[in-house]
């Protein structure tokens, strides 16, 4: 009988071992999402004339709303997967450097981010918010990084007040995300095989969603065209 109970035993925990390596086998078995996105219409981009700060801001400021590369390509687009979690991501950091905002649109899982001054000039970092606490904070220019938080998936608009011109986006979303590069192209790697709802989003052209089907270990390719407002 004691024979019996330990061979059980034995035998309980190799399937145990197995159930365990299958289900990391499968967190493995992802695929990579390649999403292009396209726009038909003019760029957007306003220059001004800057007076404050020229020597670190320059003096001409390039305010890009919509930006449109080779081949039709929109950058700075949010491409999202709501339904893909994921390993959360190294925190996000913008940095104001040349009195922009660089990168210029960057994505986070609800958490903390970091605001940096590499600029050695006052910068100050108001957001324009609804589901997160709007932040609204000096950042002179020995105080060189600032941790803040954004908690709750939404896009948030960056600005400073004592530089007009800059502006920024930090898009807060629960899954995996991208950014279109300059050529419109935006890829997502380790997302789970299957149905996943894919999500656009671009500061000026609003939003758009898709379902795709992901294939295992493979690249699945979807595409999108955003409209002129
Ligand atoms: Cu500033």
């Amino acid at each position: 009988m004691r024979r019996t109970l330990v061979a059980f035993g034995a035998l309980a925990l190799v399937a145990g071992a197995a159930t365990w390596f299958v289900s990391i086998a499968g967190a493995q078995g992802g695929g990579t999402l390649e999403v292009e996105v396209k726009y038909n219409g003019a760029p957007q981009v306003e220059k001004l004339k800057v007076n404050k700060d020229t020597e670190k801001c320059g003096t001409e400021a390039t305010i890009e709303k919509v930006v449109v590369g080779g081949n039709k390509g929109l950058a700075n687009a949010v491409v999202s997967v709501p339904g893909a979690k994921g390993a959360t991501k190294a925190k996000a950091v913008v940095d104001q450097h040349g009195c922009k905002f660089v990168p210029h649109v960057v994505t986070m899982q609800p958490g903390e981010i970091e605001f940096k001054n590499s600029d050695d000039i006052l910068h100050n970092l108001h957001t324009y918010s609804t589901a997160n606490p709007s932040i609204n904070k000096a950042q002179p220019k020995f105080k060189k990084t600032m941790t803040e938080k954004l908690e709750k998936p939404e896009f948030v608009k960056i600005t400073c007040d004592v530089h007009s011109w800059m502006l920024g986006w930090v898009a807060v979303v629960p899954g995996l995300a991208g950014v279109t590069d300059k050529d419109g192209v935006a890829k997502i790697e380790g997302v789970p095989a299957g149905k996943q709802k894919v999500e656009v989003w671009h500061e000026t052209l609003g939003k758009q969603e898709k379902d795709v089907d992901v294939k295992a270990g493979g690249v699945t390719k979807v595409s999108f065209e955003m409209k002129g407002k």
